[in-house]
């Protein structure tokens, strides 16, 4: 099924110069981007993309984390992207690699370039969308409808005789 994921780069990700190096290997899910952008991360928005965490207790430290506040003023910001194709969501995950960077296969972009700090912060470089019902809310949250690319083998309104 064609499907649309999110994927940010986080600010561990831009401050390490990784951008290239993810985005060439996010290139083997053979997926088109189809929305890209710098953000720089409100407290709410970032409280709002990690809202099913609230309750946990390292959520304070994860929200500081995807808006910058760990990796100096330079850095308060992340690249996001939407993803696009054929079972696009899983593809991501899998080369995203798992949640803790410790236990991220290798080869995966957590499990080469992450790390989890002294206070306990899994800086994982990535985040990318979990299922269909995730990637529809978090897209919606970070992109605006004219910011995503509709392709041309679907005809726009203004196209159509
Ligand atoms: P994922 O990012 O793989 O979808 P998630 O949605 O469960 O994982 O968690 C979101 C982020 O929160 C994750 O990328 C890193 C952080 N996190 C999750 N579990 C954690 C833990 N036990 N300790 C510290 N940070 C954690
Ligand atoms: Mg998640």
């Amino acid at each position: 099924m064609v499907q649309k994921t999110l994927v940010l780069i986080k600010p561990d990700g831009l401050q390490k110069s990784l951008t290239g190096n993810i985005l060439t290997k996010l290139s083997e899910a053979k997926l088109d981007i189809v929305g890209a952008k710098v953000v720089r991360v409100s407290k709410e928005l970032a409280e709002q993309h990690y809202q099913h965490l609230k309750d946990k207790p390292f959520f304070t430290e994860l929200v500081r984390y995807i808006q910058g506040k760990l990796h100096g003023p330079h850095y308060e910001r992340v690249l996001a992207l939407v993803y696009e194709g054929e079972d696009a969501i899983n593809r991501v995950r899998k080369i995203a690699g798992a949640t803790n960077p410790e236990e991220a296969d290798p080869t995966t972009i957590r499990g080469a370039y992450g790390r989890i700090t002294t206070k306990g912060v899994y800086e994982n470089v990535i985040h990318s969308s979990s299922d269909p019902k995730d990637a529809e809310r978090e897209i919606a949250l970070w992109f605006k409808p004219e910011e995503i690319v509709v392709s041309s083998a679907e005809p726009k309104k203004e196209d159509q005789a």
